[in-house]
This record gives structure tokens, sequence and C-alpha cells, in this order.
């Protein structure tokens, strides 16, 4: 498929997603969401992507949310039909079996929030605003922010931040654990692909479990995400990595992992 919103590319193992579409600030129209979910699919089929970022095109917005001039004329029942679109596509990209960054380099409103709420971490450069302003348009968060804001800062701060649709600059969205580090914008990239790096040279069998592991364990009981953490620990045991990683700490050398 040939992308007109979206670019991929791919170096030395990491991917990053650009939405390309600055003159309307990355808006989320629904051709830009399918465009995302058929290349998420890509992503997850490749073998040679082992992170994913995601970033916007230009120097003002991440994503400015979902395409409002598309989304002002639905009834109750084409509004339902595109938020369960856009939930679909984000938890494909939540559940994506590589680790994901947002590089999150401007306004992250409404939907531009939520896909950053669906990536695995969060960087931002230091011009970016967050925020979930729908109730200011008569609706809710539709893509996730209902679920995934509380989840990661916590009902309290969550319920401030989507009753008043505030906006807010990185250095509270840094306070309140929405974005784990924040960065010059020019340097954005580049310390998402440091980061990304630093994630790629573990083994990779490892790291992408402990992100199931994490994930699944959030919506279970301590007691079951305990039982389903020992049996993901005692199946890395079968693998080659394993192996190769305890070798290399023991033989004091640098491990060689081949993703097996
Ligand atoms: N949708 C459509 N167009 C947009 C959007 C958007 N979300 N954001 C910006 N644009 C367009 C503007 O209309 C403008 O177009 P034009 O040049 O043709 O007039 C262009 O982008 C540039 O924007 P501005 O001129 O407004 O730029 P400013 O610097 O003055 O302002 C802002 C930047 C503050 C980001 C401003 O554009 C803004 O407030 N945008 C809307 C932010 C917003 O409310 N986002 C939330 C949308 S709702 C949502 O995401 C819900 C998700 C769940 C959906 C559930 C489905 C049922």
């Amino acid at each position: 498929m040939t992308y007109e919103f979206l670019s991929l590319d791919v170096q030395s193992g990491i991917g990053t997603i650009t939405i390309e579409r600055p003159k309307m600030l990355n808006a989320l129209s629904s051709d830009v969401l399918l465009e995302l979910g058929s290349l998420l699919r890509e992503v997850e089929k490749s073998n040679t992507i082992d992170v994913l970022m995601i970033t916007g095109s230009g120097e003002k917005a991440f994503v400015a949310g979902a395409d409002i001039s598309e989304m002002k004329d639905k009834n109750a029942i084409s509004g339902k039909k595109f938020s369960q679109e856009g939930n679909n596509v984000f938890a494909q990209l939540a559940n994506l079996t590589q680790p994901t960054i947002a590089c999150i380099n401007g306004f992250a409103l409404g939907g531009g929030c939520e896909l950053a709420l669906a990536c695995d971490i969060r960087l931002a450069s230091t011009n970016a605003k967050f925020g979930q302003p729908e109730v200011g348009l008569g609706i809710v968060p539709g893509f996730g922010g209902t679920q995934r804001l509380p989840r990661l800062v916590g009902a309290g701060i969550a319920k401030e931040l989507i009753f008043t649709g505030k906006v807010i600059g990185t250095d509270e969205a840094h306070r309140i654990g929405l974005v784990n580090h924040v960065y010059n914008q020019d340097e954005l990239l580049e310390e998402g692909m440091k980061l990304a790096k630093s994630i790629q040279k573990n083994a990779y069998l490892a790291v992408t479990s402990s992100k199931a592991v994490i994930d699944s364990g959030l919506d279970m009981s301590l007691e079951n995400g305990l039982k389903y953490e020992a049996e993901v620990f005692g199946a890395l045991f079968a693998t080659n990595d394993q192996k190769e990683g305890m070798d290399a700490f023991v033989n004091k050398r640098k491990p060689n992992f081949t993703k097996d």
C-alpha cells in the first residue's frame, strides 16, 4: 500500500512513522486512521523493525486531534463507529509486539494525546502541549483517553484534565508522568533514537515479553499477573538469547543476541 498521510523510515532496525499532514496540524481523519492501521500491520509483520517511534511532521504539532471538520456532522451511529475505528487502530498500536516511543514534537491534543498514550514511552520537545479538550466540543475523549490517561497518571489528575479540557505544557506533563523526558525540539528524534538503541541492544524476546507481561498484568489481579510473569520467565529459559546473555555475563563479554 502507498501512503498519502504517513511515512515509515527504517534505520538499523528502528522504524519511525511520521504523520504527514502538517497544514492540518496532522489531524487524524478516517483516511489517516485507515493508513495507520495498515502501516502498523506491516510493522507487526516486519522482522527488521525492533523498536518503533512515532512523530508528527513539522515543528508545530505531533497531532492536534481527530479531524474536527470531518467529525462535526457525525450522528450517534457514525460517531460511535469513528470512535471504534480509532480505538481499534490505537489498540493495534498499544498491542504491537515491538516497543513503541512517541516523540511528541508539538501539540498533542485530543486524539493526538491519545495516540501518544497508546505508545509505551513518551518523549516530548519543550514546545509540546498536551490536553483532552473534547468536553469543550461536546464529546468525550473517544480514542482511549478516558481509559489510558487514568491508568497512566491516576484517576484524579486524568479527571481534572478531561473535565477542564485544559492544555498543559511539558513541565506539568513531566511532573504527572505523562512524558518520561523532555528535550529541545532539534534533539528530540536523536534522543528517541538513542533510547530505541538502548532498548534494541537487549534480547528482543525478553524485551517484547516484558512488554506483554506488563500490559496484560495491568488488567489482571496481582496474583494472576505474578503467575503470568513466572510462566514467561520460565519460557525464556528455552531461548538461545537467555543462554547467550548469561554466558556472556559469566565470561565477562558482550552478548551477541540473535532474537531466538
Ligand atoms: N481538526 C481539523 N483541523 C484542525 C485541527 C483538528 N483537530 N487542528 C487544527 N486544524 C487545522 C485548523 O483548522 C487550521 O486549518 P486552516 O489553516 O485551514 O484554517 C490549521 O489546522 C492550523 O491550525 P490553527 O490555525 O488553528 O493553528 P493555531 O496555531 O492558531 O492553533 C491549535 C493551534 C491550538 C492546536 C488549534 O488548531 C486547535 O485548537 N486545534 C484543535 C484542537 C482540538 O480541539 N483537538 C481535539 C479534537 S477532538 C478529538 O481529538 C477527539 C478524539 C476522539 C474522537 C472520537 C470520535 C467520535
